[in-house]
């Protein structure tokens, strides 16, 4: 039986080509188990889907989705249908939405949660039971195996075209035992820099990604963590630096972003993963935090071990420069942890990076300037300005039905790094939330000293044409565009 993971390429996220971990665990299980496996990123295909299946033939097709993209993956499972697969959705928009694709006839199954030993289930019992289309070849398959039912974390529809939703799976709590992700199976050298925004960008990288943990303990009121809930799962440092060499010594890694929630959740282990790194000499390849790490369990001894252990730049969510709005959305970090976080991490000669979101419920035209005010101040290498999206199954999102305005019912607007605001609650509106976000690109990329970094770097010179792009988008904004037009 053949397998093609898919992940649609995303029609926003144009800055960071990162490798996909979530398939390409599926693919180290899938191989593991014995079967042949290939992955399809739309990110860095160059052949339509259609094209790829209409020469190959794969018995199963399973595609991922965040919210985002959803479309296109629905779009997906309708061309590799139309070629005969057994087509699988699964990611967090399944996990939080299953019934909704399970009423289109392109989904024959879908998939929530975690899903290495899940997708192995599915395709024992694919061989068991082939599933029986319904209404003509491309009709969505009945199952009626006894096997079916057992599939933690499954949809399907049974003999009688009805869709049944087996129990969750709960969480593996042995990470360490589940496969690697199938690395070599990822197109290298097509995936961009980690960090392309600000780093050169190195037609030969090879640029990998890491967990070294699954999940996050917090419950901010904005995070969509449909997968792993409020929980944190570390895995053994040994373990963790085993895999880190063998992406250095066998695969050629250039470098290697940490993409976990939050890696430094216990900042022992943390620690131990970085003289690990030293000992085993993987200092010389540089590494970076992909995401926000957390402020409050850091201190000096950890940056300067990291740096030790090769890290170039560290990230941290700050999100607001109002304690008030941080207190509302339960960050659980004070603007003077924060702080320090920054001034260790430059001390331990790191660079930073800091992520801020605009329009979070009780803002205020104030507490968007307190925003800016406190970017401008901590002065990352790198700042990035979201607004905030209201993801299904959050807080939030609840808090904007209830209390406020959803200005789009379209799941291809729930992007982050998209420049518009998708709902109005409180005394802000849209408009302001915008120009908000625009300001804040403005002031702190237009400053002179940053053109100057910025015009002084060749990579301005080599990525123009997407910069402007990027410079249209950020400091100027689509409406004006269209409006001019
Ligand atoms: C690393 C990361 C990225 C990277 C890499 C992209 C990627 N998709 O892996 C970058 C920076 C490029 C990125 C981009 C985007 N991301 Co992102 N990302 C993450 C992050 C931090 C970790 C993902 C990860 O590696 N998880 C570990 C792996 C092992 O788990 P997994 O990917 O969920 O996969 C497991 C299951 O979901 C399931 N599964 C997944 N796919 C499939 C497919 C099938 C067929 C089956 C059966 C099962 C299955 O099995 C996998 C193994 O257990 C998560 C937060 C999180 N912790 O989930 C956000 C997260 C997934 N991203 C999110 C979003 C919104 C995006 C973007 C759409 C951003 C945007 N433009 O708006 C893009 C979409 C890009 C894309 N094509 O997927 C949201 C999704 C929210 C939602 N409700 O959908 C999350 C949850 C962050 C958040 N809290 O908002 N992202
Ligand atoms: S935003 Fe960060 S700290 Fe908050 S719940 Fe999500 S992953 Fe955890």
């Amino acid at each position: 039986m053949k397998i093609l993971l898919v992940s649609p390429a995303s029609r926003v996220w144009n800055s960071r080509r990162h490798i996909h971990m979530g398939l390409g665990y599926l693919a180290g299980s899938i191989r593991a188990a014995g079967y042949p496996v290939q992955l399809y990123d739309g990110e860095v295909e160059d052949e339509p889907l259609a094209d790829l299946l209409a020469r190959e033939h794969f018995d199963v097709v399973g595609i991922s989705s965040p919210t985002p993209l959803i479309y296109e993956a629905w779009k997906a499972a309708e061309t590799a249908k139309a070629h005969g697969a057994v087509t699988i959705l699964g990611g967090p928009h399944l996990t939080l939405m299953p019934a909704e694709s399970m009423e289109r006839p392109e989904v024959d199954l879908a998939v929530r949660g975690e899903a290495e030993d899940t997708i192995i289930e599915i395709l024992h019992a694919l061989e068991a039971d082939p599933g029986r289309p319904m209404d003509g070849p491309t009709g969505p398959r009945l199952f009626t195996h006894p096997a079916w039912r057992e599939i933690l974390g499954l949809s399907y529809r049974n003999a009688a075209g009805e869709v049944v939703h087996n129990p969750n799976r709960p969480l593996r709590k042995d990470l360490d035992n589940i496969p690697w992700p199938a690395y070599d199976l990822f197109k290298i050298e097509r995936y961009t820099n980690l960090q392309p925004l600000t780093d050169g960008l190195d037609p030969h990288a090879r640029s990998y990604t890491l967990l070294t943990s699954r999940g996050c303990p917090y419950q901010c009121i904005y995070c969509s963590k449909p997968i792993t809930g409020h929980t944190w799962r570390p895995r053994q440092p040994a373990e963790v630096v085993k895999e880190w060499a063998y992406l250095v010594r066998e695969l050629g890694a250039t470098e290697i972003g940490v993409t976990d929630d939050v890696w430094n959740l216990d900042v022992e282990r943390a620690k131990e993963i970085c003289r690990l790194l030293i000992r085993e000499k993987l200092n010389h390849v540089p590494w970076i935090t992909i995401h926000g790490m957390r402020a409050p369990q850091t201190d000096l001894e950890l940056f300067q071990l990291m740096k030790a252990a090769g890290c170039k730049r560290v990230g941290f969510g700050v999100e607001s420069g109002s304690q008030r709005v941080l207190d509302f959305i339960k960050k659980k970090q004070t603007i003077e942890e924060v702080r320090q976080a920054f001034a260790n991490a430059r001390a331990a000669g790191l660079e930073t990076m800091g992520f801020f979101i605009f329009g979070l419920p009780t803002e205020t035209e104030e507490t968007m300037d307190e925003t800016i005010k406190l970017a401008l101040e901590l002065d990352p290498d790198l700042g990035n300005f979201m607004i905030a999206a209201p993801y299904p199954g959050t807080e939030l999102y609840e808090m904007v039905r209830t209390q406020g305005r959803l200005l789009t019912n379209d799941w291809g607007d729930f992007a982050i790094h998209d420049e518009k605001a998708r709902f109005e609650i409180g005394e802000v509106t849209a408009e302001l939330v915008e120009r908000k976000w625009h300001e804040a690109y403005r002031r702190f990329y237009l400053r002179p000293s940053r053109i100057w970094r910025r015009l002084k770097n060749p990579d301005t010179w080599r990525r123009l044409p997407s910069l402007v792009g990027d410079f249209v988008r950020f400091f100027v904004g689509r409406k004006h565009e269209k409006k001019a037009a």
